[in-house]
């Protein structure tokens, strides 16, 4: 009897120590040096098996999130406030972040991210750091907190919530006196991350308009960091951080060939400070601009340091400001937009990060609410049903536990998988009747790492077969629209990977029309 306790004690200690091992080895994938003189091809391979961490995982896989300006900028009709804003201007006379939650829920919205601190320095919540918050306002006799009742608010209604606190601070006399600035944003920092429960995302924005004459602020990236690992390790940072890019634009639109993993060199990246563990590089990261029209192929891979995995986020606002404007009501974007929105942020490759900004009331505009509806509508009629569900698949090869069905099985964790150095490849798809489709979904198993660089989709016809549509990187999600095809019988060739392509969705729609 002792003896078996002794064995079974062993095996759960062998388990933990290889089961830490191995959430280690996988977190420290992220992130991979580049060998002084490693060959172009062993730099591709390399890229191939750079996977995301655990959190940015989770994060890719909300898909579709939302931003939520609100603050001293919604009561001034400013986009950038000076700083010297007097807090009694802020006065919402029916704030409710209830309804918000539930509005950007019902539209698909997974994660809300506040402005707890704009550029002007007005805190959202009742900080110690400074007397400039909701503390002295007239709204709730100065016992406010708008952070605390949006993160109540998505505890209830079950999604997640993240912070956006500005690095420009125009009102905070310390600006500009960088340690003492430092000191007094880590310690925000601090309140946010320990009085709102889980934090998923911390925004850090990039913008400053100093100009030449303005203050010089030296911000301690690596500090804050730290700070934010330290207290929500499983969040993920955005912007001038290591863990979430800027896509480059805050149109909504993502580049039709999107990378997740990119290049950064030296200096801006020192691969000797790069350490295995879960955060592999943010001793050695420093935030420089990602918004190149090609980012990451295999060319930008030759002079690479080390290779990152970092996805890109989408952001646009649903109105032509991010602040809410009374003179925008009539422009905010219509459902079809929105649409072509997601299709060009969250079928390339992106999360789509959508803003949508209380009014003075505090609560969302009706105008925008039924855009979100209309939105909804046509995104739920047209992925209801999967036309390809139920095909039979052939594939070219693959390899012993990943067949070419798992592609349809509606499970991610499952995969078709070619043949070891199998670079092209193609699937065959054939149903019983045939089917009208102008709706085409590709998903990579992004936990082996993003391969495909180029591939097209074919029907068979009397002729023969006869390209569709094509593409060139798929990552988490590739949506794909076309004239519409009837067809009993469907190829997706895989014209070039940088190597074996791993495919864990496919799905074939019929878009529906708004109404
Ligand atoms: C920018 C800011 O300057 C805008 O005001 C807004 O917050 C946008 C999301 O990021 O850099």
């Amino acid at each position: 009897m002792l003896k078996c306790n002794t064995c079974l004690i062993l095996i759960i200690v062998f388990f933990a120590v290889f089961g830490a091992i191995a959430v280690l080895a996988q977190e420290g994938r992220n992130c991979a040096v580049v060998e002084p003189g490693e060959s172009p091809d062993a730099i591709v391979r390399k890229a191939a098996n750079v996977v995301p961490a655990e959190r940015q995982l989770v994060w890719q896989e909300l898909e579709f999130i939302a931003f939520a300006h609100f603050g001293m900028d919604t009561f001034t009709d400013r986009e950038w406030g000076e700083g010297t804003e007097n807090p009694a201007l802020f006065n919402p006379t029916a704030f409710d972040a209830r309804q918000w939650v539930r509005v950007l829920k019902e539209a698909g919205m997974r994660q809300l991210i506040i402005t707890a601190k704009h550029h002007d320095g007005f805190c959202l919540w009742p900080t110690a750091q400074t007397s400039h918050s909701v503390k002295a306002s007239p709204w709730r006799d100065g016992k406010g907190d708008v952070v605390g009742e949006v993160a109540a608010a998505c505890r209830e209604f079950g999604i997640k919530f993240g912070v956006y606190l500005s690095p420009w601070d125009r009102h905070e006399p310390s600006y500009g006196d960088s340690p003492r600035y430092n000191e007094f944003f880590r310690r925000q920092l601090r309140e946010l991350l320990t009085g709102y429960g889980e934090i998923t995302e911390v925004w850090f924005d990039g913008a400053c308009g100093e100009g030449p004459n303005g203050k010089r602020q030296v911000y301690d990236w690596q500090s804050y960091y730290a700070v934010i690992r330290e207290l929500q390790p499983k969040a993920v940072i955005f912007g001038m951080a290591p863990d979430l890019r800027w896509v480059g634009t805050e149109s909504g639109y993502g580049r039709e060939t999107e990378w997740s993993v990119v290049p950064v060199s030296v200096p801006v990246i020192d691969p000797a400070k790069i350490r295995p563990g879960p955060y592999p590089v943010d001793a050695a990261f420093l935030p420089r601009d990602f918004t190149g029209p090609d980012l990451g192929s295999r060319e930008k891979l030759m002079s690479a340091a080390a290779l990152l995995w970092y996805p890109a986020e989408t952001d646009v606002s649903i109105r032509p400001g991010w602040f809410y404007h009374a003179a925008e009501d009539a422009k905010v974007k219509t459902p079809e937009t929105l649409v072509d929105i997601y299709f060009s942020s969250v079928g390339r490759n992106g999360v789509l990060l959508l803003n949508v900004p209380p009014d003075r009331r505090g609560l969302i505009h009706e105008n925008d609410i039924a855009s979100l509806r209309g939105m909804r509508a046509i995104l739920d009629g047209t992925f209801r049903t999967n036309l390809a569900a139920g095909a039979s698949v052939k594939a070219s090869g693959d390899r012993s536990g990943h067949p070419g069905g798992a592609i349809l099985d509606g499970r991610p964790e499952t995969y078709w998988m070619t043949e070891d150095g199998a670079e092209t490849a193609s699937l065959e798809f054939e149903w019983d009747a045939p089917a009208t489709f102008d709706v085409a979904l590709l998903q990579e198993h992004i936990m082996t790492g993003q391969r495909v660089e180029s591939f097209r989709f074919e029907a068979r016809t009397e002729g023969g077969w006869r390209e569709f549509a094509r593409g060139t990187t798929i990552g988490t999600k590739r949506l794909l629209r076309f004239p519409a095809v009837t067809a009993r019988s469907v190829r997706l060739v895989i014209e070039g990977s940088r190597t074996s392509p791993t495919l864990s969705g496919f799905g074939l729609y019929k878009m529906k029309e708004g109404s």
